[in-house]
């Protein structure tokens, strides 16, 4: 008789045992956030067929236009989270300010990003939601290093759940003919070094000149390849299960990076460090950053412990 598969709600509930002080609340949080994700998905997946395309014609606090399934993708995760009562308070990348639950009983806190990548979606590319969980406190800036679990649902070719509580990352594919997520990646480790880099090359001449030299670099030893596909949590999947490193640096025109530390930043690198890889700005760990607002940017490379290390050691060599 085969295995049966285990489903991420058998896996949740196994997890929390090894958790003596667990009250359920954290299951019940991540659960909800998989129910969430499971709609997100279907209507993801039907986004070319019904009128759920195109711009909402707003543009969120980064300044970028909204689409309509991020809209949809952020009501949904808004109304899932504070309605589950285990939330003390929320704040998404679609929203200008935090939101707290009327009772605030909830223990947790959550920042999320409901759709990133999300101006992929006309072009049917992979896209993704990023949630990171903190415990409840007064200041909602929290440095990543406070994270109690962090994760990313990729909507791909498969839809894929991956998450770490803080004991190392798995990954769940979404049956659709059971509507459930199957343990298919268990223990996800990063390999030590990799032969991708990921980076938006069209910005090269808005590089300073160490991270030119580097990429020259990269390109001189002819073993790497670049992939970059514009969608971070894909860029950050493929990197995570195949090795390499993903980089948004600053640039001339974006100094403080591009990225967000509390909806991509912390949450991606949260779980490549729990894979065995790490992540750096170029001059610091950004989990250690105290966040200074809701839209606080940094520059990130994430990836292969020895990818990153070079890369830094390359930023430190004087030209
Ligand atoms: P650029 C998508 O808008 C996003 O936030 C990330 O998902 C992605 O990695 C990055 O921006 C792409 O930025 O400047 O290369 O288009």
């Amino acid at each position: 008789m085969p295995d049966k598969p285990v489903t991420l709600t058998e896996f949740i509930i196994e997890e929390e045992r090894h958790f003596k002080q667990a009250t359920g609340s954290f299951t019940l949080l991540l659960t909800q956030i998989e129910n969430a994700a499971k709609i997100i998905a279907s209507h993801v997946k039907k986004s070319g067929l019904v009128d759920i395309l195109g711009s909402a014609g707003k543009t969120n606090t980064s300044g970028e236009q909204v689409q309509k399934l991020d809209v949809f993708a952020n009501e949904l995760l808004v109304s899932t989270l504070l309605e589950s009562g285990q939330v003390y308070a929320i704040m998404s990348e679609e929203l200008d300010e935090p939101v707290f639950s009327k009772k605030n009983r909830g223990h947790y806190v959550v920042c999320f990003d409901p759709l990133d990548g999300s101006s992929n979606i006309d072009s049917n590319v992979s896209i993704g939601t990023i949630f990171s969980i903190y415990h409840k406190n007064p200041d909602l800036f929290q440095p990543g290093i406070k994270q109690v679990a962090a994760g990313y649902i990729l909507y791909g070719s498969s839809v894929m759940f991956v998450y770490s509580c803080g004991r190392g990352v798995n990954g769940f594919t979404l049956d659709p003919s059971i509507g459930s997520f199957l343990l298919s990646h268990p223990k996800i480790k990063i390999p030590e070094k990799g032969d991708t880099y990921s980076i938006n090359e069209a910005y090269f001449h808005l590089f300073d000149q160490k991270l030119q030299q580097y990429i020259t670099d990269l390109k001189e030893k002819k073993e790497y390849k670049l992939r970059y596909i514009g969608s971070m949590v894909a860029d950050i999947h493929r990197t995570l299960l195949t090795g390499g490193i993903f980089l948004n640096p600053a640039n001339k025109k974006s100094p403080e990076g591009k990225l967000r530390l509390l909806f991509e930043v912390n949450p991606l690198s949260f779980i490549v460090n729990q894979a065995g890889g790490s992540a750096t700005t170029g001059y610091l760990d950004p989990l250690i950053i105290k966040p200074t607002q809701l839209i606080h940017r940094t520059p990130i490379a994430i990836g292969s412990r020895q990818e990153v290390k070079n890369y830094i050691l390359s930023l430190q060599r004087s030209l």
